[in-house]
């Protein structure tokens, strides 16, 4: 338990983690509740007091049990905390009880409140602050209580970003939240509206970048793994980067060269976590469906994070929830200037859905002339490969080859200009007339 000097201007909070016995999480409970700590540091508060709870199962009523609850208004009474975290999501039934007992003058939170809370503070692009909206209103509507109208008049409203309600009360006008239900849905159905444009928008996008022909890289990974980090280092683009859970939301792209000139595309976006709130992951649908059209895939890890092998494990599991499809992943060990030992945890899983593993660090540029040449070899290996006979007549689509192709002989023949090419996917379609399999 630890207890830290009061600061009237950081919000107190205390939080409680429990565990059914038989469970097999990713993280141990006391792993995760230290990632909660983490979470509830990025969120802008303090931890007061902590409690864990091993139990036989989950308590219908209470989730930990009324003894335990018991001890949770001890603590806060101890603390002069007013907040409650709880480590899993909490079901509107847990919800219900456990605010009964903690009584009106108490908030209670969970895990995925939190996380949306910080989405909330990290939004800077109206598509993610309408994202978070939208998961906000879907997280807090089965959960509509007393509670809620009672934080909304001491919130006073608030937008997205900063509004002054405290950790779990920032976001979508609080005011909103003390009409009914059906007011919420329309809500819903508005913002759903509004993310629909947004999508086609992005569709449009997505399509001059096809039209471009340049391979798209997606940097992927858990929370904090560098990412950013990676992209600046490979742009010099000014990207921020915190030691900070959730520091990037919105999809940054940016072009780079690789060691034979070609261009690619990388795209560093939101992180992955361990229990991500479910409401999270269908919002983020718009910024998601970019990753889903990558033509390569880096996984970041921090080498340095003793739980590496979970977070590797959780973004796996991710990634197959949003289905991704098969293209050639490449693991990435990243902060290796800080990893004092040769020595890399064993792989969880089935280590042959990498293509290829590369040490590097960022930050000190290390191993990133090698990570480059890696998706060079992996970009070549991935693309298919056709013989094309190409009329003298069409110099135009000789030229576009040249473009958007990567060319890697050429022969004048009586039938026309031969050239055996590496073909993005979506030209394969334009090109087929002319193609045999090379
Ligand atoms: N020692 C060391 N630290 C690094 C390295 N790369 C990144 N970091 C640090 O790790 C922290 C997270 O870096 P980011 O680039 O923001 O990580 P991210 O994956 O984008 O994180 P989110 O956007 O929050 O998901 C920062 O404090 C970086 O300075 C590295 O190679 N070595
Ligand atoms: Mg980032």
């Amino acid at each position: 338990m630890t207890f830290q000097i009061d600061n009237a201007d950081v919000e107190k909070v205390v939080l409680v983690a429990a565990q059914p016995r038989g469970s097999h999480p990713l993280l141990s409970m006391h792993e995760s509740l230290a990632e909660l700590t983490l979470l509830a540091d990025t969120a802008g508060l303090s931890v007061a007091g902590q409690l864990t709870q091993n139990m036989t199962r989950i308590d219908p009523a209470t989730y930990i049990g009324s003894g335990k609850v018991g001890e949770v208004v001890e603590l806060l009474n101890e603390t002069g905390a007013k907040t409650v975290i709880f480590d899993d999501e909490l079901s509107p039934r847990h919800q219900r009880e456990l605010s009964e007992i903690l009584g009106i003058n108490v908030k209670l939170l969970d895990r995925s409140a939190l996380i949306l809370d910080i989405f909330a503070q990290h939004a800077r692009t109206r598509e993610g602050a309408l994202q978070v909206e939208l998961a906000q209103y879907e997280y807090r509507l089965p959960r509509l209580t007393r509670q809620w109208t009672h934080l909304a008049r001491q919130a006073g409203g608030g937008a997205a970003r900063g509004g002054s309600g405290g950790v779990g009360v920032r976001g979508p006008g609080e005011t909103q939240l003390e009409v009914d239900r059906r007011e919420i849905s329309k809500k819903i159905t508005k913002l759903k509206e509004e993310l629909e444009k947004v999508r086609q928008h992005r569709s449009l996008h997505r399509k001059q970048r096809q039209k471009s022909g340049v391979p798209l890289v997606a940097l992927l990974g858990y929370t904090n793994a560098g990412k950013s980090t990676l992209l600046k280092a490979l742009s010099g683009a000014d990207i921020y980067i915190a030691d900070q859970l959730f520091a990037t939301l919105d999809p940054t792209t940016r072009r780079v060269e690789l060691p034979s000139g070609r261009q690619v595309l990388f795209s560093d976006t939101v992180g992955f976590i361990q229990k991500l709130p479910p409401a999270l992951i269908a919002a983020f649908r718009a910024t998601l469906e970019e990753i889903l059209e990558a033509d390569v895939v880096l996984h970041m890890v921090d080498t340095t994070n003793p739980h590496v092998t979970a977070h590797i494990e959780a973004v796996e599991d991710i990634l197959a929830e949003i289905e991704m499809p098969q293209v050639p992943r490449i693991l990435v060990w990243n902060k290796i200037d800080a990893w004092g030992e040769q020595f890399l945890p064993p792989l969880p899983e089935d280590d042959r859905i990498y293509a290829a593993q590369v040490k590097i660090s960022a930050q000190n540029h290390i191993g990133i002339e090698k990570l480059l040449q890696v998706v060079e070899e992996v970009c070549a290996t991935s693309l298919p490969r056709r013989r094309l006979t190409i009329p003298y007549e069409r110099g135009d689509l000789v030229a576009q080859l040249y473009e958007l192709a990567r060319v890697i002989n050429r022969e004048n023949t009586s039938e026309g200009v031969v050239l055996n090419v590496e073909l993005p996917v979506y030209l394969l379609e334009r090109f087929e007339v002319y193609g045999t399999h090379a």
